[in-house]
């Protein structure tokens, strides 16, 4: 029997795909990488592809989210991370994204360093079909008592997951 769904879902994925890529194409971009670091008041953040890390006693997959922070000295920076389900919404057929977490992180930098924080969250179970997953970023850096304003949310592209 044929997957109408995953068919569907694939045919807008295509759709969305030439509609990006004509759009790309008329104003010169060239494509992003896969790994983007957004800088702001001596704070460096990248946050990366989600990755399957193992299953659950469940079968389930979990899922590991994971940014690198780096900062100079005297930094405390302040992330709001969120974890989302992608999805593809038209004019004529409304579907948006499905949050999955919410958290902020807070670390501090006595002396210049580069730490690593991770999430690890079981995959959720929105659709038929694979999930894809991405990440999203925006922070704050305070020094010396003077806060920064915040970054743009910084996204990841999407990897997809098959649910078990
Ligand atoms: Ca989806
Ligand atoms: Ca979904």
């Amino acid at each position: 029997m044929i997957n109408t769904t995953a068919v569907s879902k694939a045919r807008r994925a295509a759709a969305v795909g030439a509609v990006l890529f004509t759009a790309a194409a008329s104003v010169g971009l060239t494509a992003a990488p896969a790994e983007a670091a957004t800088e702001r008041a001596g704070c460096t953040v990248t946050p990366y592809v989600p990755e399957h890390l193992r299953h659950n006693t469940a079968g389930e997959k979990v899922i590991r989210y994971r940014v690198k922070v780096a900062c100079d000295a005297d930094r405390t920076v302040v992330i709001r991370w969120q974890g989302v389900e992608e999805d593809w919404s038209t004019w004529w057929n409304k579907d948006p994204d499905d949050g999955h977490f919410s958290i902020t992180r807070s670390r501090t930098f006595g002396s210049e360093g580069t730490r690593t924080l991770v999430y690890d969250k079981q995959l959720p179970d929105t659709e038929s079909g694979s999930e894809e997953m991405y990440q999203k970023v925006r922070f704050v850096v305070t020094s010396n008592g003077v806060e920064s304003e915040s970054t743009s949310w910084e996204r990841t592209p999407y990897r997809s997951f098959r649910n078990g």
